[in-house]
């Protein structure tokens, strides 16, 4: 074992000193081995190419439908009805509806949880997240209050659905995943995703690295884990294991990430130094509770503004404390709070900008009647609309709030109102 633990533990059963090739699952050897082998019948790859991706639109290609957005609310002056897509945005179903809408935002789902350590779940997050609006949407005025920026007037925006999925088929989902956000991604749309567990970081930012170029893209991290755990024996994808396959692969190299929001007891001492072999810059909670969120943060844009040339946000929800989103799939407490994780994902699309975000590891059953995890994945995917607008209308100073929104404004004396 390469942990140390003061040597009395684990027992030395056989007395063999070598150490073992998998360092956190020390078992019998023969199912080890009958694992490997499991494993090494089945090619790890996503595979290339983005035919079959599964956006598609049988039934209008068999009523003639001219591709485009298809317009799903009713805004009656008033409030916004209709049907649940993400902000009561126009439904896409195929490239050629992005293409003929030119759309710059796409919303989408990838209800997958079956790679989870913890409590699952995180495949009814794409649907939870979706309803949590309630102030209108799509055709409603409703700008940002801290920017004044209205993503929905400003930016072409679409919800694209949910990806095809094959239950029980990790590679088969995923490689289908890759494709069906190649497609977006493809189009010119940033993609927002919506997960999912956090496995789904891998056929996405793997389809995003395709696009942009291998080495091109940098990811920011927030989670309260590394996720950089190499296979359990015998299996090829889990929830802790996409960025380290991200950089093993070659598409998003160790030295192109910032991670933020680090706690807990995991990973284990051999994956931290592995960790900081590949060059990651990582920020846990420590650094953020020594230096406070805003100076790490700075750290954090300043990394992304120098690391790659296009940027990919990955949110694990559970990088806030579960006292704000208790509905994950491994908790972790001592965490950020809502307005530091909306306030970072607004400032990275506007003062660094994005090409492509997931929102992942929202596990509904374990939500409150509040619903509070939920809307708060829901609000990170806004603030990055606000985000990706800012920056289309130039505003990606540091720290850009509008002046009427900032409290700077001469100070209003009661008196006045105070007859005599
Ligand atoms: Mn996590």
């Amino acid at each position: 074992m390469s942990d140390s633990r003061g040597g009395w533990w684990p027992p030395d059963l056989d007395g063999d000193e070598t150490p073992h090739e998998h360092h956190h699952h020390d078992g019998d050897p023969a199912v080890l081995a009958d694992l490997d082998a499991l494993s090494a019948d089945l090619s790890p790859s996503l595979g290339t190419g983005l035919e079959g991706h599964g956006a598609v639109d049988p039934y209008g290609a068999r009523q003639g439908r001219r591709p485009g957005p298809i317009f799903v609310d009713r805004y009656d002056g008033e409030a916004s009805y209709g049907i649940q897509t993400f902000g009561k945005l126009p439904v896409c179903l195929t490239p050629e509806d992005l293409r003929a809408g030119e759309m710059e935002v796409a919303v989408l789902g990838v209800p997958w949880d079956a790679t989870t350590t913890g409590r699952s779940g995180a495949r009814f997050g794409p649907a939870a997240i979706r309803s949590c609006d309630y102030v209108g949407g799509f055709g409603y005025p409703a700008p940002h209050l801290g920017t004044r920026v209205d993503a929905f007037a400003d930016l072409r925006m679409c919800d694209f659905g949910d990806a095809p999925l094959h239950l029980g088929n990790v590679m088969g989902s995923f490689v289908g995943v890759r494709k069906f956000v190649g497609a977006v991604v493809e189009t010119g749309a940033v993609p927002i995703i919506l997960g999912g567990d956090h496995s789904i970081t891998w056929p996405c930012a793997m389809a995003v690295a395709d696009h942009h170029g291998h080495g091109k893209v940098g990811i920011v991290h927030f989670d309260a884990h590394a996720d950089t755990a190499p296979n359990s024996p015998g299996h090829l994808a889990s929830h802790g294991t996409p960025m380290r396959k991200l950089i093993e692969s070659g598409a998003v190299p160790g030295k192109n990430f910032v991670q933020v929001g680090l706690r807990g007891y995991w990973p284990t001492p051999d994956t931290l130094d592995w960790m900081s072999q590949q060059g990651m810059r990582t920020h846990f909670m420590a650094e953020i509770e020594e230096d406070g969120f805003d100076a790490v943060l700075e750290r954090a844009v300043d990394e992304a503004l120098d690391q790659a040339d296009y940027l990919y946000i990955s949110l694990d929800i559970d990088v806030a404390d579960p006292a704000f989103a208790p509905a994950t799939g491994t908790p972790e407490p001592g965490g950020l709070t809502s307005s530091q994780v909306l306030a970072a994902v607004r400032r990275l699309s506007a003062e660094v900008g994005i090409v492509a975000m997931d929102v992942v590891e929202v596990s509904p059953p374990y939500d409150g009647p509040g619903a509070i995890t939920a809307l708060l994945a829901n609000r990170a995917v806004r603030e990055a609309m606000t985000g990706i607008a800012m920056r289309k209308r130039g505003l990606t100073q540091t720290r850009y709030v509008d002046p009427r929104s900032r409290g700077t404004l001469e100070p209003r004396s009661l008196r006045r109102n105070v007859s005599g």
